[in-house]
């Protein structure tokens, strides 16, 4: 199937899961609405598309990997949540719509991503799989979520701020902040698969790379992107006084260096037939504006 056809059939198919998952929520007070907003408001879905493109890689059935590539955008909706509050970045903007807390109060925006990131793990434990490999979900996740991924990311990000970083502490903070979750995003993938430990190797280098290059635009975007696109002011980076790649390198460094991954990525998973769409992924992904 061509790129943009799989890409749209595996949004597709996760929005709709997500839907089904939020219907059973509970409706107390402003709760349901408030993690259904920041869940279902136009998110590109990359990592559970990412999910199930390599679970399918590796032989796998895409309904054993949705309820771990569900799981894994519930843990990334939450941390936007929890992101933009005005503890955290103070964002007001995401999406192109008002933050979560900005629409429903901070303790409303609080217990979203609370409830999200719980509801999270019981996705996950749904998943029509063997124990063992739940078990193995589970963990791989909260490995990736917590405070040895993404959680131990933002902390060091926010000390970070006003600070001026060297290319490996920037490193660091982004492979644990962005890097982690994106990397598990892949291994979810190749457990559902039950692939072998050399493909889920594979393809977590593959992700790394992804990752990183993903960052590295993320901050590209902020500094050239367009508001409209983008979802968010440009230039919040340099309001926070942020040391990023673009600050230190440069746009046109980032720009090339941004290929050079995304071709570093491709090439981890040279040696498989049938990762076209994968590699595809990685260039459409260096090309995005949003
Ligand atoms: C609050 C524990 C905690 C963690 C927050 C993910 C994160 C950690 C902060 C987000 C800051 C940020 C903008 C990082 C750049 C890379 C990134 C994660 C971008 C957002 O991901 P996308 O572009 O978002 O996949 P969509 O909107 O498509 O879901």
């Amino acid at each position: 199937m061509e790129l943009m056809t799989q890409l749209r059939a595996d949004q597709t198919l996760i929005e709709k899961a997500l839907a089904d998952y939020a219907a059973q929520w509970p409706s107390y007070g402003a709760l349901k609405d408030a993690m259904s907003y920041s869940l279902l408001s136009g998110g590109k879905r990359i990592r559970p598309a990412l999910t199930l493109a390599v679970c399918r890689l590796f032989g796998g059935r895409e309904e054993d990997a949705l309820p771990f590539a569900c799981g894994l955008e519930m843990v990334h909706t939450y941390s936007l949540i929890h992101d933009d509050l005005p503890c955290m970045d103070d964002d007001d903007f995401r999406r192109g719509q008002p933050t979560n807390h900005k629409v429903y109060g901070e303790a409303n925006a609080v217990l979203a991503g609370d409830g999200l990131l719980t509801a999270a793990f019981a996705t996950l434990a749904k998943a029509p799989l063997p124990p063992e490999r739940i078990c193995r979900g589970i963990a791989t996740l909260a490995q990736a979520a917590g405070p040895h991924g993404m959680v131990g990311g933002q902390v060091l990000d926010l000390l970070g701020e006003g600070q001026s970083l060297t290319e490996e502490e920037i490193t660091t903070i982004e492979a644990l902040k962005t890097g982690c979750m994106i990397e598990a995003a892949a291994r979810l993938g190749a457990i559902a698969a039950n692939s072998t430990p050399e493909e889920e190797a594979a393809a977590a280098a593959y992700a790394r790379k992804l990752g990183l290059a993903f960052q590295i635009q993320d901050d590209l975007l902020d500094v050239v992107g367009s508001e409209a696109e983008f979802g968010k002011p440009i230039g919040s980076d340099a309001a926070k006084e942020k040391s990023t790649f673009v600050v230190l390198k440069g746009v046109e460094a980032c720009q090339a260096w941004v290929n050079t991954l995304t071709e570093e990525a491709i090439a981890c998973l040279l040696p498989f037939s049938g990762s076209d769409y994968l590699c595809g992924l990685a260039r459409f992904l260096a090309g995005r504006t949003k």
